[in-house]
């Protein structure tokens, strides 16, 4: 190991100087100062561009710099004056740069050129566009289209992700697996059987009346961290904060807001959680039902005693469905287990209660500690019933708040990029574009796997992303990827799954959010929908990368037009030269989400989508919010009596987008310089043989005959459950199997892969 890992644990707020310190740091080595002058100025405000890092909603008065570290650090990735040209690919062999860490090959900066792997150099050579359009297209026309995959991550805007659901289905299939499929596909399918809505309900305006937070698994400081201003505000007023997580994450913890210079003169923090729990891996469900149980309890007494009921009866009675079997259902539940599978107390579960039942408006907030366990779908459901029981949902101040992950990846699901055809107007779009849709189902992500794996899928086109890095099951998949037929890859920096090559594979590089996207029409404007379904246009600032750079549109219309027979009410190049044009598109598709679209681009903090639920109208199956079962008490795998097998959790570090790392720091932390590390409770390590500091070994404890370990982790003694252990995404996506994913969802099980830690 080449890097010596150093662990000290990190007491400083998040955000505040040392937050500033590490842009500061981050701004000079990408040298973006110099490309972008004025930079970040324009940052999530009107008239600007929106932030290309995380969803977070953009608040309609926008703070002086309405920014933050991590937002900073993609931008400046983004802006950096740094190219990976074709002569940086003359110079270097595919095989060489295989060896090369993710950070390196992102480092190099922004693509510049189209690119084609030679195979007889083993090197990418530069392609005219047409010349790649051209052979693209020849090649997608002549494969059966069940065997080709068109994948999206989260990032490219409303327009050019409906012009690629549009190719796909003209094309003639629904294979639309995108990044959401490993992250809150949960969500989308969780809620819609609870509250009949796919997405959160709440808006960033709730935010100023809540009387509570409940938080599970989510990382605020890190993959979030604008979310702290409102959470800041929360606490000013003296609401309770309370927070489940296996890691006492800074963010939750303490925070110095940046932009007050009162709080950076004094480095006196605001403290967030005001209550703090420790639950074990995949021990969320049982926290939430010994929650339910003493509410069900409070509300007995309170009847008894002639009080005021701690239950919402006159919501649950007249919005809700299914009450009398989840009663039943909590009420015998086992105390003794329930304290087993969380890891907690009585009396933490017991004060976490204590203080829901006193707020009369309550937030939940959820991450991938929910979403990504086998019983991930019910981790969300167990929470909408906790809120149903208050009557959570539908008023000031209280709601669920799913924090999605890419900038853009709910909104690429409201314009159709969805593998379910349930989920699009396929019927709208036939009328519309004079075709008939394919009316299966599409692959979604571990399909693709799978099709990968046994040779049904014979192409990949990537809209963005790194999905040979993203997803499990990492030696099988590498390996099986190399006998594809072709492999597009629509990009803005080079990663690994460009060097992981079909028989035939593109780079074809693209502009980002924050440059000028010049068109026949002018500069052009994109949209996109945040975490709390506010749709917000996005202006481009800076100049692009290279000349040679084509927007994310018009490369998705260049591959459809070389491989489509031409439809006259589909005009790509119209569409193309003004954007606008496809917005009219859209909205025609979807009036009523997007009626007056190009009127209400500007609207501030953005126009929200309507969400019946935020009304209490309940657009599911029974016409209530259901209340739903729990699959089982634990969301993780079958609770092992072998103690020597802990549960991993993979997730990122603060110098991280995804696949994406920025550097080998995760300040909030305390771990420096390595990434190849575990965290792991002291006793679990002693017990397991291993020593302070020393190297270990993990190995994935399933029975399925394939063998996944690696070894070179530092081990770190951190405060984290017994049982639990955490490194991270993407290095230890080798360790996941592809099967082990959440059921209905499918959403890959990251937070919870059984593990063996030895000495190595
Ligand atoms: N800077 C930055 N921002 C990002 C990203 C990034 O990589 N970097 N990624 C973006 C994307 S695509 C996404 S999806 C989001 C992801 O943002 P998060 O949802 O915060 O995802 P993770 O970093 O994977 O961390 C999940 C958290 O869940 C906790 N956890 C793990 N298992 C459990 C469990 O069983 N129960 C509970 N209660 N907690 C658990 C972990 O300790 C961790 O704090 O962030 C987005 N924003
Ligand atoms: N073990 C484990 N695995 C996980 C997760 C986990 O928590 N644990 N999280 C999962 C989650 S939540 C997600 S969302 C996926 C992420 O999966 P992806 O979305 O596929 O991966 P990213 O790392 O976000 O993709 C980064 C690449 O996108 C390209 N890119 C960046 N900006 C643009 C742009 O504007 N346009 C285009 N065309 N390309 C661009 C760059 O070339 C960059 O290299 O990973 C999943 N995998
Ligand atoms: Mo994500």
């Amino acid at each position: 190991m080449d890097r010596k890992v150093k662990y000290k644990q990190y007491t400083m707020p998040t955000g505040g100087w040392g937050s500033l310190k590490s842009v500061f740091a981050d701004a000079i080595q990408q040298r973006a100062i110099r490309t972008a002058p004025g930079l970040l100025k324009d940052h999530n405000k009107r008239g600007g561009y929106m932030c290309t890092s995380c969803a977070w909603a953009k608040p309609g008065k926008p703070h002086l710099g309405e920014f933050c570290e991590n937002g900073a650090k993609a931008t400046f990735w983004d802006l950096t004056a740094k190219r990976t040209t074709p002569e940086f690919f003359s110079r270097h062999t595919v095989r060489e740069l295989l060896n090369w860490p993710d950070y390196d090959l992102e480092n190099q900066g922004r693509l510049t050129h189209p690119m084609r792997y030679d195979m007889a150099s083993d090197k990418y050579v530069e392609v005219s566009w047409p010349e790649a359009f051209a052979d693209i297209g020849q090649k997608l026309k002549g494969y059966d289209p069940a065997s080709v995959v068109f994948y999206a991550s989260g990032r490219a805007s409303l327009e050019t992700s409906y012009m690629y659901q549009l190719l796909a289905r003209l094309y003639g299939n629904n294979n639309l697996p995108d990044s959401s499929n490993m992250c809150h596909e949960t969500t989308s399918v969780a809620l819609p059987q609870s509250i009949g809505t796919p997405v959160g309900t709440i808006l960033l305006e709730d935010y100023d009346h809540t009387d509570c937070i409940l938080s599970f698994g989510q990382n605020v400081g890190t993959n979030a961290p604008r979310l702290l201003h409102s959470l800041q505000e929360v606490r000013e007023r003296g609401a309770p904060v309370i927070v489940f997580n296996p890691l006492k994450e800074r963010g939750w913890q303490e925070f110095v807001n940046p932009q007050s210079p009162v709080q950076m003169a004094t480095n006196k923090p605001t403290q967030i959680a005001t209550q703090y729990y420790q639950v074990s891996a995949g021990g969320d469900i049982a926290v939430m039902m010994g929650m339910a149980k003493l509410l069900f309890t409070w509300d007995d007494e309170a009847k008894a005693r002639g009080n005021s009921r701690v239950l919402d009866v006159e919501f649950i009675e007249r919005h809700t469905h299914g009450f009398e079997e989840f009663e039943e259902r909590v009420r015998a539940a086992d105390w003794t287990e329930i304290l087993q599978v969380s890891g907690l107390s009585y009396a933490s579960i017991e004060a976490a209660a204590k203080t829901y039942a006193k707020a009369n408006a309550v937030i939940a907030i959820y991450g991938m500690g929910l979403t990504q366990h086998r019983y991930g779908v019910s981790n969300v459901q167990m929470l909408i019933n906790l809120l149903l029981m208050r009557g959570n949902i539908g008023k000031p101040g209280a709601g669920i708040c799913p924090v999605r992950g890419h900038s853009n990846v709910q909104g690429q699901r409201t314009v159709g990029i969805s593998e379910k055809t349930k989920l699009v107007p396929l019927d709208h779009l036939a009328e519309q574009y004079g075709f008939e849709p394919p009316r299966e189902d599409g692959l979604n992500t571990v399909e693709a796997c799978e099709g990968i794996v046994n040779g049904s899928v014979k192409a990949f086109i990537s809209l963005g992303g790194n999905f040979v890095r993203a997803i499990p099951e990492r030696e099988l998949m590498e390996r099986t990827w190399r006998e594809m037929d072709l492999s597009v890859q629509i990009a803005t920096k080079l990663n690994r799954s460009h060097l992981v090559v079909a028989k035939t594979t593109y780079i074809l590089p693209t502009l980002v959010r924050s440059e000028i996207d010049e068109q026949l029409s002018g500069p052009q404007i994109v949209t996109m929908e945040d975490s709390t379904t506010c749709v917000h246009a996005s202006r481009g600032k800076y100049k692009p990368a290279h000349e040679a750079l084509l927007s994310e549109p018009r490369i998705v219309a260049e591959i459809a037009k070389s491989t489509l027979t031409p439809n006259p009410k589909v005009p790509w190049e119209e569409w193309v030269n003004n954007y606008a044009l496809v917005r009219d598109a859209i909205e025609a598709t979807y009036p009523e989400p997007f009626k007056d679209f190009n009127a209400r681009l500007d609207t501030p903090g953005g126009f929200p989508r309507p969400v019946a639920a935020r009304h209490r109208e309940w657009e599911t199956e029974t016409g209530k919010a259901n209340f739903r079962l729990p699959k089982s008490l634990c969301s993780s795998f079958a609770a092992s009596h072998d103690h020597d097998i802990l549960r991993l959790i993979t997730l990122r570090s603060n110098d991280q987008f995804n696949t994406t790392v920025y550097g080998y720091d995760d300040r909030l932390r305390g771990i420096h310089k390595s990434r190849m590390i575990v965290m792991m409770n002291t006793d679990d390590r002693i017990r397991l043989g291993i020593e302070k500091d020393g190297l270990a070994r993990m190995t994935t404890a399933v029975d399925d005959g394939i063998l996944r370990t690696m070894t070179d982790f530092q081990v770190i003694d951190y405060d984290i459950p017994s049982g639990s252990c955490a490194a991270y995404y993407p290095e230890c996506n080798a360790l996941i199997p592809l099967w082990q994913y959440a059921e209905e969802s499918k959403t890959p099980a990251a937070k919870s892969v059984p593990v063996r830690v030895e000495r190595a």
